[in-house]
């Protein structure tokens, strides 16, 4: 469709109030707010990850991009939540310390309020000991980390080995994303379960959580 390449072509270009104004329209059109994400805004962010890894863009003009997307988000969260009936539980998430891409981290807590889950977001650069605080006050079901630079996947481990020791490991599980972050190495630091993406973090919640909806496997 028309609009959603203006929205991928827009979003590349960083031209965050025509991002804006065109997920509105297609919003209005009454184009699916998941086909908009996808097609749309992730379609543009895909192209500009290829460009930053090829040098052919650099951290600023990645910044610009970043703030449209987010702009955009805030106009399609409410849409993509609106299936939001009673809580099926509820999800701490964060992206680990050091580590301050929120992008990825973001959709995921989209997607499971739009699923039907509380979802308490801790922001970025989240320490081990902030992890720990925030599961004995809010008592979430799982936790969810993540982590999109292979200097900062490590943290997750930290974080992990930190839970154990401060016994607050028995009523909490936690799932583990973002791009370097592979099903192997959820094992190897003894997660609970991994998400490739938004999509199957609500599938691995689910599962976890033993709900209905949750695809066998
Ligand atoms: Co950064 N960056 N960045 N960056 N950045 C990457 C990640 C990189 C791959 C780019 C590249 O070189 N090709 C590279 C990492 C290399 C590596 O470690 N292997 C990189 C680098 C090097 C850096 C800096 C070090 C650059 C520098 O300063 N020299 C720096 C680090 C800052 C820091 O964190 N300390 C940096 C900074 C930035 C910006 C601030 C400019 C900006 C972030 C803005 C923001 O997030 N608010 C930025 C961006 C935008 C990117 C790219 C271009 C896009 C990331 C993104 O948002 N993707 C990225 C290149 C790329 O990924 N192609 C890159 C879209 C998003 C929807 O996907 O985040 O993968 P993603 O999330 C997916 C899945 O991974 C998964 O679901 C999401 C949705 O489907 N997922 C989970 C994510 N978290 C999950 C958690 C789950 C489950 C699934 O459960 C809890």
């Amino acid at each position: 469709m028309e609009i959603l390449e203006q929205i991928s072509t827009n979003l590349q270009e960083g031209y965050a109030e025509r991002v804006k104004k065109l997920t509105v329209e297609a919003l209005e059109a009454r184009i699916p707010p998941q086909t908009i994400l996808t097609e749309g805004l992730i379609a543009g962010m895909d192209v500009v990850g290829k460009k930053f890894k090829n040098n052919e863009m650099f951290l600023p003009e990645v910044l610009t991009v970043a703030r449209a997307m987010k702009m955009s988000m805030e106009v399609l969260k409410p849409h993509l939540a609106a299936a939001n009936v009673k809580s099926r539980g509820k999800i701490l998430l964060g992206t680990v310390k050091g580590d301050i891409h929120d992008i990825g981290k973001n959709l995921v807590g989209i997607m499971l309020q739009g699923a039907g889950f509380d979802v308490v977001d801790l922001g970025t650069d989240v320490s081990k000991e902030k992890f720990v605080e925030a599961i004995r006050r809010e008592q979430p079901d799982i936790i969810g980390l993540s982590a999109l630079l292979t200097t900062t996947m490590m943290n997750m481990k930290q974080v992990v080995e930190f839970l154990d020791a401060q016994q607050v490991r028995n009523n909490v599980k936690v799932i583990v994303g973002g791009a370097p972050i592979s099903k192997n190495f959820a094992s190897e630091i003894k997660a609970d379960g991994y998400a490739r993406d938004a999509a199957s973090a609500v599938d691995v919640v689910k599962s976890l959580l033993h709900l209905d909806g949750a695809p066998r496997t």
